[in-house]
């Protein structure tokens, strides 16, 4: 990216300047952790550039203690601090099939970082819940238009009470040890493991306990699913869980080796479960040779894999992954399709051609 910010992404594909969306290169999904000016963006209104010293979190409703905490405060309470892989449920729209609106992600909307904050639910019990507590809001000061409405609006997101209160449920000020820089919400952002990334709301200034089920444009009317032949006016379920998926990060689609031996090296994830198992097919899925999975200090980041490849005969061939979780759900060849193309997991193919060496 052209260096018109001076501290903005610096190695990622732009694809909006604002709102900012940038995606990683499968090249430099290498690390556990993926540094932050690599680390993908997903905004949709402009960037609120927030100061510390204005700043402060509002705990409100269905509490017996209302109050507002600044940033020095919060770092005063208990930290936690977790390995998080982040997905944005339209990771890999451009592949889905019939093709769909929307931006035409490929494969660059995931990451894993490792963050640091407090427990949501340490704020929670510090503000002492009240019985009538059902759903906890997060909400952020970006505003802005959305395409397909009317208004400006903010970007809020409710958690159900046993996610609010799960014990890794972040409100995280750092990202790999550094504070977060704005584009990944600083000076507070949420990180709800296991979750496609709408719910990790960055920017935060707001968290409201609700006593009502929220309704609110993107978690009800965006970020769900809308299969074939919807009918108006049913429920749309929402968006949640990451699924069980991986990634082939080399060799890079397109690319040129010569007969020998190469090592195929990849990441996969699921969203209920680490990955158990890794499978790699260079036949068109005839033989599943498997992976070596590294081991993995988080069930909420990805696993690094690798799989050794003796490849004698020149030709064109398709590299592919397909990964299983430890709830036994397995990649598909083809995804359900969605009407926004979400939660996209279909086995990843990656075409390369082999050439005779020497
Ligand atoms: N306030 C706010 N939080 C937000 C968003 C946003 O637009 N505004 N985008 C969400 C979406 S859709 C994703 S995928 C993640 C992306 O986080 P990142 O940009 O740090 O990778 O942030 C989430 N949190
Ligand atoms: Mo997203």
């Amino acid at each position: 990216m052209s260096n018109d910010t001076s501290k903005g992404p610096e190695d990622l594909t732009v694809m909006s300047r604002e709102p900012l969306i940038a995606g990683t290169p499968l090249g430099s999904m290498k690390d556990l952790e993926t540094p932050a000016a690599n680390f993908f963006v997903r905004n949709h209104f402009p960037i609120p550039r927030l100061e510390s010293s204005g700043w402060s979190l509002k705990v409100t409703g269905e509490v017996e203690r209302p109050f507002s905490l600044g940033l020095d405060a919060l770092k005063e309470m208990p930290r936690r601090e977790v390995l998080v892989l982040m997905e944005c449920a339209g990771n890999r729209r451009g592949s889905v099939q019939p093709p769909i609106e929307g931006l035409l992600w490929d494969n660059g909307a995931v990451g894993t970082a490792r963050w640091t904050g407090v427990r949501l639910r340490s704020v929670l019990e510090y503000a002492g819940l009240l019985d009538s507590a059902v759903e906890v809001l997060l909400e952020g000061a970006d505003r802005g238009n959305q395409q397909g409405t009317t208004g400006e609006m903010g970007y809020s997101m409710s958690l159900p009470m046993d996610k609010a209160l799960h014990p890794d449920t972040l409100l995280a000020y750092d990202m790999n040890g550094e504070s977060l820089s704005p584009e990944h919400g600083y000076p507070l952002r949420a990180v709800v493991p296991g979750w496609f990334g709408m719910t990790a709301v960055k920017w935060l200034t707001g968290i409201q306990v609700l006593s009502q089920p929220f309704w609110g444009f993107h978690q009800n009317d965006y970020y769900v699913y809308v299969g074939e032949g919807y009918d108006n006016g049913s429920p749309k379920e929402r968006v949640t869980y990451l699924q069980v998926k991986s990634l082939v990060t080399w060799p890079g689609r397109g690319r040129i080796l010569t007969t020998g031996r190469h090592e195929i090296r990849g990441m996969a994830w699921s969203g209920q479960g680490p990955v158990t198992k890794v499978e790699v097919s260079t036949d068109n899925g005839r033989t599943w040779q498997p992976a070596n999975l590294e081991d993995s200090e988080s069930p909420y980041a990805w696993r690094q894999w690798t799989s050794c490849w003796d490849v004698s005969q020149p030709g064109y061939f398709l590299i592919r992954a397909r990964a299983t979780d430890q709830m036994g759900k397995v990649q598909p060849v083809q995804a359900q399709w969605n009407y926004r193309g979400f939660a996209n997991n279909s086995i990843h193919a990656v075409p390369v051609e082999v050439r005779a060496s020497g």
